[in-house]
């Protein structure tokens, strides 16, 4: 056989080899979560802060929750007069950068307002089995891009002791923004010593200066794997 053909057949050989097991790449287990990170209205076109196709991924994300025992859902859940809204500092805009207390922060437009239709979960998410549904970022004087922790770096939402209670120890994420609270879900996932998968398919990104790309830097140089729907549907 000619070196090329013998690759053909190799590679050939893969494709059957996996849908002969037909078998997800992964097997869902009970001490797995699926965390459901802001599928809210303001992140959906027609939204304050909409990521582009950002209702696209919501059937995907319902059928891939089938398939988890555990899933976490979270909101982005802001006062009125959040310090990440433009609108709180006079003379800047959205999408600025600031300096604040604790660290640089992106100057959002005003978006996910408690109790507002903004801040509900988005009307097609479906996922009746989730237990636990996380709110986020209702300080007024701190973002929370992380489901974990705040963006002090210090302020704990209670996520890590509450998978860990449970006996939770692989975290998959999906939703949006891939770049903001997926990325930062993922990361402080790694720090509290979780395994952490991101389903890249089932999120979108908002991508302000190049935040995408450095956010899938900062997730592989953590250990946080990249996987796709297929590998768990
Ligand atoms: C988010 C920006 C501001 C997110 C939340 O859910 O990714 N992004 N607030
Ligand atoms: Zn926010």
């Amino acid at each position: 056989m000619k070196r090329r053909s013998f690759l053909f057949a190799a590679a050939g050989f893969g494709l059957m080899g996996s849908s002969a097991w037909a078998a997800p790449a992964r097997k869902i287990g009970s001490r797995d979560v699926f965390v459901v990170v802001d599928v809210q209205n303001c992140f959906t076109p027609g939204g304050s802060l909409a990521v582009k196709e950002g209702d696209v991924i919501v059937p995907l994300i319902n059928r891939i929750a089938k398939q988890f025992k555990h899933v976490v859902i979270t909101q982005d859940w802001h006062t009125a007069d959040h310090i990440s809204f433009a609108s709180q500092h006079p003379g800047k805009k959205p999408f600025d950068m600031m300096k604040l207390a604790y660290g640089n922060q992106v100057l959002w437009p005003d978006h996910c307002v408690q109790g507002t239709d903004g801040a509900a979960l988005h009307k097609d998410l479906n996922i009746p089995h989730a237990e636990l549904i996380i709110r986020k970022g209702y300080r007024r004087e701190v973002d929370s891009y992380s489901a974990f922790l705040e963006a002090d770096q210090k302020t704990q939402t209670g996520l890590g002791g509450y998978l860990k209670q449970r006996g939770l120890k692989r975290v998959y994420f999906a939703g949006l923004a891939t770049d903001f609270c997926v990325g930062w879900s993922a990361l402080d996932a790694r720090k509290q010593g979780f395994e952490a998968l991101v389903i890249e398919d089932a999120c979108r990104g908002i991508d302000v200066q190049g935040s995408l790309a450095k956010a899938w830097a900062a997730m592989q140089a953590a250990g946080v794997k990249r996987i796709q729907s297929t590998d768990v549907i």
